[in-house]
C-alpha cells in the first residue's frame, strides 16, 4: 500500500514509485508472453498499443490485488481497466518515446487515468528508462501535440516545444518488477535504447468509473488517427459504474 506521503507525492509530482515489487517468477512469465506476442506479431517489435486484444492472459497482471489496492488509493474505490500496452524497446536499436501527455487520443471524459508502468527489465538511463517532468500534470490541461509520421518513435504524438522544461526531468530507474503510478496529464518520454540490454515496460491503464469511456468519441477519434480505441473492452476492477454510462460488453 502507498503511505500518506506517497499519495501526496503522486498528487504533487504526478507520479509515485511504491515499495511493492512483483516477484521475479511473475516477471519471467510476462517476458515469455511478450516474446511470444512479438514472434507472432512482428509489428509489435517496439510497441504494442493494445495487449489485451491479443492475449487476455495479461489480465492476470492487471488483477494483482496489491496493484489494485494502490490504484484504489489514487482513484477511489470504483475503477475499471480500459487498456494495457507494451513498450518493448529492444537492445541496441529500441525506439525513443517522444515527450507527450497521455490522453491526446483517449476517449475518456472527464479525462482521468492512473497508469501503472511496470518494469519488465531493469530500466536505467543507459537503456532508455522513462522520464517524467514532475508537476507537469498540475493544471490538468492538455498541451499541444504535433504528429510525427517518420516511424522513428514508439508513438507518433509529440509535444510541441516550449511547453515544459526538460532540464527538470526525473529518470525513472527501476529494477525489474518495480513500478510507478502516473497521472494521464504528466509530461513523459524516453530516449532510444542503444545499450546491449532490452528495456521492456508494460502499462496498465485504470480509469475511475465516474468518467465515461465514450464510444462515440472513440469513433470520431478513430476517423482521424490509426488508433481510436473503439473496440476496447472495459473491465470493472473494483466497485460500481458510477457514471451509469460505461459499456462493459466484451469485444475481444
Ligand atoms: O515506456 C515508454 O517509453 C513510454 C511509456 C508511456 O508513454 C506511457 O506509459 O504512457
Amino acid at each position: 500500500m502507498l503511505s500518506k506521503d506517497q499519495i501526496a507525492s503522486y498528487h504533487k509530482n504526478g507520479f509515485v514509485i511504491p515499495e511493492y515489487r512483483l516477484p521475479e517468477e511473475f516477471i519471467e512469465k510476462i517476458r515469455k508472453q511478450s516474446d511470444e506476442l512479438v514472434e507472432q506479431h512482428s509489428q509489435f517489435r517496439d510497441y504494442c498499443p493494445t495487449l489485451l486484444a491479443y492475449d487476455t492472459g495479461f489480465l492476470s497482471i492487471a488483477r494483482v490485488p496489491e496493484i489494485l489496492d494502490m490504484v484504489e488509493q489514487i482513484l477511489g474505490s470504483n475503477f475499471a481497466l480500459w487498456n494495457s500496452s507494451f513498450f518493448s524497446k529492444p537492445a541496441k536499436n529500441g525506439k525513443a518515446t517522444p515527450w507527450h501527455q497521455d490522453g491526446e487520443y483517449w476517449p475518456i471524459r472527464p479525462m482521468a487515468t492512473c497508469t501503472v508502468w511496470l518494469a519488465i527489465d531493469e530500466a536505467t538511463e543507459a537503456n532508455g528508462c522513462l522520464r517524467y517532468i514532475p508537476g507537469s500534470h498540475i493544471s490538468q490541461r492538455a498541451l499541444t501535440h504535433q504528429t510525427d509520421t517518420s516511424g522513428a518513435y514508439t508513438l507518433n504524438q509529440e509535444l510541441k516545444p516550449g511547453q515544459f522544461d526538460e532540464t527538470n526531468s526525473y529518470s525513472l530507474e527501476l529494477k525489474a518488477g518495480q513500478m510507478a503510478l502516473h497521472d494521464s496529464f504528466i509530461v513523459h518520454g524516453s530516449r532510444a535504447n542503444t545499450s546491449p540490454k532490452p528495456r521492456r515496460g508494460m502499462t496498465l491503464r485504470y480509469m475511475p468509473t465516474s468518467s465515461i469511456f465514450d464510444r462515440e468519441l472513440a469513433r470520431e477519434i478513430a476517423s482521424k488517427t490509426t488508433l481510436g480505441h473503439v473496440d476496447r473492452t472495459l473491465f470493472l476492477m473494483r466497485g460500481l459504474d458510477l457514471s451509469g454510462k460505461n459499456d462493459f460488453r466484451i469485444r475481444l
